[in-house]
């Protein structure tokens, strides 16, 4: 059956969706035996069968259908090249795909998506007959960040929606249940599959007192992800609740959402409120909070959770907004948290460089209307005092609507006016996509932006960078003082004659007095006519290129793998398959595998970077050449990773390229929630360590074998040999996660395999 796939999500289907809940809940309360957290309302409303789904958190796995899928350019390519191997004539659930990460930033809006146009002709020509082929809306380069155009058209409260994208659960913020999932996740649903996954936990985040002067959004998940670290939301979604709530704006709940991936969350979540019914009406959606209207009492949280909450939730975090200070994070890590009023003495005691190179707004996490509009009222207080930026300000505004809106409003000219740079509606610098003239690669150098990650190399592809993430406002004050010691709350900016000038905390309108304007429409619908359309896919292209089913496993025990490598410290998947450049190969399995492990520090070849040891004659060589010449060899190999090893995106390509190049398992102290579904998905083994010191015992010489294969069962613990080259072993455990689902992915080779056979 075809589905019908607009530029916005029809009523029909959120009424389907709502028409589920009583019978669900019932089910859900009777089986429980208490009230309900709203995060639980949406998971049972969308479990295959509410009546027996599993009620383990973090334990049970469980299938669910979602409502939506949404793909973007960068991982559409491999998930749309797989489900194109699955022989279906359509996909089975409304699905879009989104042109976002393609989009070098160079110059301005205009020449780079002129320019993207042209580069990246072949893959946006795949991408639109593919979607015109299989049923699929396509939403043009220059519409904006998937993120941000799902927000405003097809999120809605109560929903549940997969994407491949880590940052997906950016529609929590209009109170969907929203999960960032590898592409071969998203082939099973649009393949009609149920998504199968754990049960998640719940980490209730209470939130008291209100917004208020400089305090954003932004700085709440700043706050959140210093207490929670880049793992404490493994397996977990994490549900906002309380009477702070509602003081935050749809985009800002949304912001706050968008980087629960950086504490590692399955999802977040904020009840429905009267800024959500807002945010709806505003983005032309006045039926819809009609119907959520209608159905409030499904949309949040029971009165009895909220009474008690420690009785409900895996884990309560209380966050006052009325104490909230402008936060700023980083270098490295977006859990390294500190308030503005400490970063000058971090700087003095780290020894950052206190210049600011480059300030940065924009990206899927704060790009709203009102995001916008707090930057350009303190860019108005800048302009009236004769101020102008000290660090080049680039805005990337997230959609077509957003960019239309803020320029008819005047407050793109207000950036401007202090010297600020436009860019295309688009991922750009976030995401490596930043030509940039001005510093050297090696050159240590400050940028503050209001992205989401601060992983090394992630934005500039420059290692030395050091990059530190705050709120749209913060980072345009940063823009005027120039400088990371300089508390913009508290101190003044010197103008070019000698006056000071104190910043006052911005206030700005959370959706236009004036209506969106759509700008121009970048949604393309699905041919009527599928058998016309041609997908091409041309042989020799670097581009693209036709997948190949992995081998099924053949029975045996893995016996003498080498260790190709042992990350050190934290391996995210910017440090196992890294973007900027490497986006070009993102359809091509074997061109992309250029770059497996690169940014890698391997404890057995320290410097440079994502270099190894080939153990056959001690030459240190590159990672990719590495794995190889192992391949080449027909030598089989482990990867070994240290605590929330393959953090980050949802970029399956970090778990493809290793099985491509004669990976056969990864054994770490702990995973990342999607990077180890994606590992299973493609038929690598992942496996923990039992004891986390059993880590230190692989040596760069050892050989690996991984053995009772045969037996592997759901949650049985899989024994490891060391071999040693002074000829003694020793043997450790490690544990898997694996349900009989996943050991049939392994046993067949991947689950496209799998699905393929069924
Ligand atoms: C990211 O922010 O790292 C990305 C690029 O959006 C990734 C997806 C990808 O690698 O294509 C993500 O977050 O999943
Ligand atoms: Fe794009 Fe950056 Fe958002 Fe990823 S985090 S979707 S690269 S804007």
């Amino acid at each position: 059956m075809a589905t019908t796939v607009g530029p916005t999500t029809p009523l029909e289907l959120v009424e389907t969706a709502y028409a589920r809940y009583p019978r669900a809940l019932a089910d859900a309360r009777r089986r429980l035996g208490r009230s309900l957290t709203f995060a639980e309302k949406v998971l049972f409303a969308h479990a295959d069968d509410p009546g027996t789904v599993g009620l383990g958190r973090g334990v049970d796995y469980a299938d669910y259908r979602p409502d939506r899928v949404a793909m973007q350019d960068a991982t559409a390519q491999m998930a749309l090249l797989q489900f194109m191997t699955a022989g279906l004539p359509t996909v089975q659930v409304p699905s879009t795909v989104h042109c976002d990460h393609l989009i070098q930033a160079r110059v301005g809006a205009d020449a780079d998506l002129k320019n993207a146009l042209d580069v990246n002709s072949e893959v946006y020509e795949f991408l639109r007959s593919v979607s015109a082929k299989y049923g699929i809306g396509f939403w043009k380069p220059g519409s904006g960040i998937i993120h941000q155009v799902v927000l405003e058209q097809y999120a809605f409260p109560g929903g549940m929606m997969i994407g491949t994208d880590s940052h997906t659960p950016n529609a929590g913020g209009l109170g969907m249940v929203a999960i960032g999932v590898g592409g071969a996740d998203a082939v099973d649903v649009m393949a009609g599959w149920p998504f199968n996954t754990r049960v998640p936990k719940v980490i209730g985040v209470h939130l008291r007192g209100e917004l208020s002067g400089w305090a954003a959004a932004k700085d709440v998940i700043l706050k959140v992800a210093g207490i929670l670290t880049v793992k404490g939301g493994t397996g977990a979604i994490v549900e906002y609740f309380g009477p702070g709530a509602e003081s935050i704006s749809a985009t800002g709940k949304a912001t706050i959402c968008n980087m629960g991936a950086e504490i590692g969350a399955t999802c977040s979540l904020f009840p429905y409120d009267a800024r959500s019914a807002a945010y709806l009406k505003s983005t032309g959606r006045e039926a819809l909070a009609d119907l959520a209207d209608a159905h409030a009492e499904h949309l949040r949280i029971d009165p009895e959770v909220m009474d008690d909450p420690e009785r409900y939730f895996d884990r309560v975090i209380d966050i006052d907004l009325d104490e909230l200070e402008p936060h700023l994070v980083g270098p490295h890590t977006p859990d390294l948290d500190r308030p503005i009023s400490d970063v000058g003495a971090a700087a003095r005691e780290e020894g950052y460089p206190v210049d600011i190179s480059y300030a940065l707004v924009g990206s899927c996490t704060n790009s709203s209307y009102e995001d916008i509009g707090r930057a350009a009222n303190v860019a108005r207080q800048a302009s009236a005092a004769g101020l102008r930026v000290k660090t080049p300000l680039l805005i990337t505004p997230g959609s077509e609507q957003v960019r239309a809106t803020i320029e008819r409003d005047g407050l793109l000219a207000d950036l401007e006016a202090i010297g600020a740079t436009v860019l295309a509606n688009a991922c750009g610098p976030c995401i490596g996509q930043w030509q940039r003239d001005d510093i050297q690669k090696g050159e240590i150098n400050t940028i503050v932006s209001s992205f989401n990650r601060n992983f090394p190399a992630r934005n500039d592809g420059n290692a030395a960078t050091l990059s530190f993430i705050g709120s749209p406002e913060t980072v345009t004050a940063m823009a005027l003082t120039g400088r990371l010691d300089v508390d913009f709350v508290r101190q003044p900016v010197i103008a070019p004659d000698g006056t000071e000038v104190q910043l006052e905390a911005p206030s700005a309108d959370e959706l236009p007095a004036k209506g969106f304007d759509p700008g121009e429409s970048g949604f393309q619908p699905p041919s009527d006519d599928p058998s016309s359309v041609d997908v091409v896919v041309k042989p020799g292209s670097e581009r693209l290129e036709l997948l190949e089913p992995f081998p099924a496993w053949d029975g045996n025990d893995f016996t003498g793998l080498q260790v190709l490598m042992k990350a050190v410290g934290k391996c995210t998947t910017d440090h196992i398959s890294p973007a900027g450049p490497w986006l070009r190969y993102r359809g091509h399995l074997t061109n992309i595998s250029g770059n497996l492990f690169i940014g890698v520090n391997n404890a057995f070849a320290l410097e440079p970077a994502g270099s190894g040891v080939d153990v056959r004659d001690g030459s240190v060589v590159p990672l990719p050449d590495l794995a190889k010449r192992y391949k080449d060899a027909g030598i089989w190999w482990v990867a070994i990773g240290d605590e929330n090893y393959g953090e980050g995106s949802s970029r399956e390509h970090a778990a493809m390229e290793p099985r491509y190049m004669n990976g056969r398992a990864v054994i770490v102290r702990s995973f990342a929630r999607i990077h180890e579904a994606n590992l299973k998905k493609q038929g690598v083994l992942a496996l923990t360590f039992a004891d986390p010191d059993d880590y230190e015992r692989i040596r760069a010489d050892d050989t690996i074998d991984i053995v009772g294969l045969a037996d592997l069962a759901p949650g049985r613990p899989v024994e490891v040999v060391i071999h040693h080259a002074d000829g003694s072993s020793e043997t450790i455990t490690t544990t898997q996660t694996m349900s009989d689902e996943h050991i049939a992915w392994f046993r067949a080779g991947s689950a496209l395999n799998v699905l393929r056979g069924g």
